[in-house]
């Protein structure tokens, strides 16, 4: 099986995922430079050491010949990686339309895009086709790649139709799937023409996650509504066959951050940020531009603060990093010039000739710029209308431990449900409240932070990516052994 001698038995993991974790640009004919990218899952599966994974997606770009999908895939296997190459019109209709259009704003409560409404407009039933068809051709990846023993992860919405896939192929297969975005009421599934579909795709798993037992019940609510069949505090059963469903909060490899204040760039960064700001206090909101994470609400309830509180105008600066993505969707480019307008409108009111009250950059940020900017903040604003669970709120508390700062963090972010205690919770849609979350933040006493502050660092740096990962295989492992040991008997 190609395991070296003397290193430890390590379980294979085939992590499949949409996207691979590398960007890759083509150089010439047959050469590739490949980068690992940016992202949440990214971020999350960094952290796992235990296995011996490998990656299974769409390497993000179309390669529609054979010498250069060859010379891909030799790069990637460096990388562990294995390819999964997708056409164009296929990412058109798979990717930017059933899963951008249609899965991800309906799984944050945004609801069904009105012209798709109807199970019958065309679009709809192409763009599922083709969703169709793509988890297929992941599923035919996975399965040239599949040794017995092997555990199959596959992650999120992208994928719903993959465990069904898999087990057509093999019905031995050790499978989990699990979603990084909430998974929405049942009255909100419900609208989705091929709910049913879907829904029994995903219980061909053996193992189904989410973030949070809140979503865990809202799938399970789903199958016995939509399906009617019978929900167990275990999962789902149907025709005897258990699929177990359960939560498993994901965190993020803190000790990665921890070091990265240690090293020399990060601390001369660190300088460098205080003294620019030095005599105001410094709120940070980091975000996706996604109209899920309620930006232009943060940046609204922000100027509320200033409108209410002349004494802090000069003291305080809010820094909005927001990496655009899907900058070729209309409501995406529509966020980005309301985000521009609000900041432009609100630095013109109250800015003076030296000084503006919002510095706001549509840009990526790297590592140790990143973690610099966690550790010089006194205030997080997180005021996700939805998140699956957010991790941006785990990174700025784990480069926290000198300063303490307070966290500001939506109660619909699945992170409300660890980092509550410890965080001012708020509801993003009221701006009233908000601001007055940014007052009583910026005026806590060194006790209270201090408090707050140990309650979110255990949590983050006790329940990490690597812990999140393994409890999550070996559930899986322990389901289908409990699953074989029922069929014996
Ligand atoms: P995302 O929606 O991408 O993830 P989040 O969990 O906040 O949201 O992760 C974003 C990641 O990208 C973080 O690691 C952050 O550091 C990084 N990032 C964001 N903006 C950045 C910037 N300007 N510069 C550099 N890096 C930036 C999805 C779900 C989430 C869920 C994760 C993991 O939507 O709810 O928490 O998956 O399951």
């Amino acid at each position: 099986c190609g395991r070296q001698v003397g290193r430890p038995l390590r379980q294979r993991l085939l992590v499949v995922a949409n996207r691979l974790p590398v960007s890759a640009v083509r150089k010439g004919e047959e050469s590739w430079s490949l980068e690992i990218s940016a992202g949440g899952l990214v971020s999350a599966l960094l952290g796992v050491k235990e296995f011996e994974a490998r990656w299974i997606g769409w390497a993000g770009v179309n390669v529609p010949d054979e010498v250069g999908q060859r010379a891909l895939t030799k790069a990637l296997a460096e990388k562990r990686c294995i390819p999964v190459f997708l056409d164009e019109e296929i990412v058109h209709q798979y990717y930017n339309g059933y899963c951008n259009n249609i899965l991800w704003p309906l799984f944050h409560y945004l609801g069904l895009p009105q012209e798709d409404r109807l199970a019958t407009t065309r679009s709809f039933q192409s763009q599922f086709a083709a969703y169709k068809k793509a988890n297929q051709m992941f599923a035919d990846v996975v399965n040239e790649h599949y040794e017995d023993g092997d555990v199959v992860w596959c992650h999120d919405y992208h994928l719903m139709f993959l465990p069904k896939c898999l087990k057509d192929y093999n019905i031995k297969m050790k499978v989990g799937w699990f979603l990084h975005t909430p998974f929405p009421s049942s009255e909100i599934h419900r609208t989705l023409p091929s709910r049913s579909e879907l829904l029994r795709s995903v219980l061909a798993a053996d193992l189904v996650g989410f973030h949070t037992y809140d979503y865990a019940r809202h799938f399970v609510s789903a199958c016995t509504r939509i399906l009617g069949l019978e929900g167990t505090p275990e999962g789902v059963e149907d025709q005897g066959k258990m699929t177990r469903v359960a939560a498993f909060p994901i965190g993020i490899d803190s000790d990665r951050f921890i070091r990265a204040l240690e090293v020399p760039q990060v601390q001369e960064h660190i300088k460098e940020l205080t003294e620019r700001f030095s005599g105001r206090k410094v709120m940070l909101g980091v975000d996706r531009l996604d109209m899920i994470k309620g930006i232009p609400q943060k940046i609204l309830a922000f100027e509320k603060f200033l409108e209410e509180n002349q004494y802090w105008r000069d003291k305080v600066v809010l820094l909005q990093i927001a990496v655009p993505t899907r900058t070729d969707v209309p409501e995406y480019q529509k966020l980005t010039s309301q985000v521009h307008e609000i900041v432009g409108r609100i630095n013109g009111r109250f800015g003076t000739l030296t000084a503006v009250p919002i510095h706001h950059l549509d840009r990526s940020l790297d590592f140790h710029a990143l973690c610099a900017l966690y550790a010089v903040t006194d205030v997080a604003l997180v005021t996700s209308l939805r998140d699956g669970m957010n991790l941006v709120s785990y990174e700025f508390v784990a480069c926290q431990d000198s300063k303490k700062g307070v966290l500001i963090l939506s109660e619909f972010a699945g992170a409300a449900q660890s980092l509550g205690a410890g965080a001012l919770l708020v509801n993003p849609w009221n701006i009233t409240e908000v601001a007055s979350s940014i007052g009583q933040a910026l005026n806590m006493t060194s006790e209270e932070r201090e408090k707050r502050h140990r309650h979110n660092f255990l949590h983050v740096t006790n329940h990490t990516a690597q812990e999140w990962a393994e409890t999550f295989v070996s559930e899986l492992n322990d389901t289908v052994v409990e699953a074989q040991l029922r069929t014996r008997q």
